[in-house]
């Protein structure tokens, strides 16, 4: 006989598996994107009801404490009233036009001063065009073909990036996806995220044959991984040598870790830079810019075609302008910045207590957590963790009211809403977790 406790487990469960299965009838695995489906840690996927500061309701009004934030758009705290007001305030006089509006002006000037090496900039919708019309602009402007990037990295889901290591050191990619033709990963180069060695010889036998290496200048989508030190120069050194356009992807870092983003931290100028998630506050919005002579080539100015219906659209610019407004208060990213170092911080404490081999680390809002006993630096130290283990934390942190993201290889997001008792809480919720094994 299921105890009252189990039946209103299983009655939550029901109306969250309920949903899940309505769903799969009319969208494929029941999700609009597949990380949602819960594939890599098992279970029901919770579908939000309604979500505010850090928090959401599932279906069945079951709270959690959210470390996804839409996976990374919500720095400020789900449904920020004065996000919200300047979203609706917008829509009432249009949503959408496909003309220019001064609203988009102005948020590109926005942009353009918070990042001093954005000397121009396009919007668009999401991070996968941002990353595939920078690409294509890096091969207009250098007349090349190969473009480099790294096993791991994550830039959307455009087909000369969705792509696998070759076999050999140095040989060229071939598709990760289904319905990609070879021909259009033959000039993607995988190398491995902070192996420098390998980029050097890379640089040395292909430079000049190279368009653009496009990195993520903190690895957010194999787990959080930092680049080191040599790695970040040795980026900026070899591409400014061979006249490769280099490409700082900060769709996920871009006001993330710190008000001049990524390249802010590194001291680094790219020569473009993708941006996404924050700059919309959880709209469609997402850009690309950088070098004025570079940008120059990008239509209706020069031969490389990029266009969009929705882009820069007044609904989101409102959100993304208030977002950027509100994020740049004195103080945001310190405060935002230590309270996520505390979360990772105390994790380990944890994982050491438990005598369970876990480390975690943080840069900026954002943090990794992984069932190694040391911090992974590359995509071969990530897939070496135990993803039993962190999949059972998951459930437990689940049952617990923590939401963390759902795959051993995703990096989590705290926002300004996830204050020193939110962050206490959380920490007592995986200590609990934890001694379940
Ligand atoms: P979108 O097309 O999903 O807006 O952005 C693609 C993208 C580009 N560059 C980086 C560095 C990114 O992290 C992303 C998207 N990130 C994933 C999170 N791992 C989005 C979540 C999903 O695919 O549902």
């Amino acid at each position: 006989m299921a105890s009252d406790d189990n039946k209103r487990q299983e009655t939550i469960m029901s109306r969250n598996l309920e949903l899940f299965e309505r769903a799969k009838t009319t969208i494929p695995g029941g999700v609009n994107s597949p990380v949602r489906a819960f594939g890599s840690v098992g279970g029901t996927p919770r579908f939000v009801k309604k979500a505010s500061g850090p928090y959401f309701w599932d279906a069945d009004d079951k709270r959690y404490i959210d470390y996804i934030g839409s996976w990374g758009p919500a720095i400020l705290g789900h449904a920020h009233p004065e996000v919200i007001a300047a979203v609706q305030r917008a829509a009432e006089g249009g949503l959408s036009f496909g003309a220019p509006t001064e609203a988009e002006v102005e948020f590109a000037e926005v942009l353009c001063s918070m990042l001093p090496s954005l000397e121009h900039v396009r919007l668009v919708s999401s991070g996968t065009e941002a990353t595939m019309s920078a690409i294509r602009l890096a091969r207009g402007f250098t007349g090349r073909d190969t473009i480099v990037k790294f096993e791991g990295c994550y830039h959307g889901h455009s087909d000369s990036l969705l792509v696998k290591a070759g076999s050999g050191l140095l040989t060229f990619g071939t598709p990760s996806s289904g319905g990609v033709p070879a021909d259009f990963t033959r000039h993607t180069l995988v190398l491995e995220y902070n192996n420098v060695a390998q980029l050097e010889e890379t640089f040395a036998r292909l430079g000049d044959s190279i368009a653009c290496v496009i990195v993520e200048p903190f690895a957010g989508n194999m787990n959080l991984i930092r680049p080191s030190d040599a790695f970040v120069k040795a980026l900026r050194t070899l591409t400014e040598k061979s006249g490769t356009v280099l490409i700082y992807d900060e769709v996920m870092t871009g006001f993330r870790v710190g008000l001049q983003c990524a390249q802010g931290l590194h001291g680094i100028t790219p020569d473009l830079t993708t941006l996404g998630k924050v700059i919309g506050g959880g709209m469609p919005m997402a850009a690309f810019g950088g070098r004025k002579d570079i940008m120059n080539c990008i239509a209706p100015l020069g031969s490389v075609y990029q266009a969009g219906t929705l882009s820069g659209n007044p609904v989101a610019v409102a959100a993304g302008l208030t977002t950027l407004r509100l994020l740049r208060e004195p103080g945001f990213h310190e405060t935002l910045t230590a309270r996520t170092r505390r979360l990772a911080d105390g994790l380990t404490e944890l994982g050491k207590q438990a005598g369970v081999a876990l480390s975690a680390d943080s840069v900026g809002g954002m943090f990794g957590l992984y069932f190694t006993p040391e911090v992974p630096t590359c995509f071969a130290e990530v897939t070496a963790s135990d993803r039993d283990h962190f999949n059972r934390f998951f459930h437990a942190m689940l049952e617990e009211g923590v939401y963390l993201a759902p795959s051993a290889y995703e990096a989590g997001f705290v926002s300004i809403a996830h204050t020193d008792a939110i962050i206490d809480e959380t920490l007592a919720a995986a200590k609990r977790a934890l001694a379940k094994g």
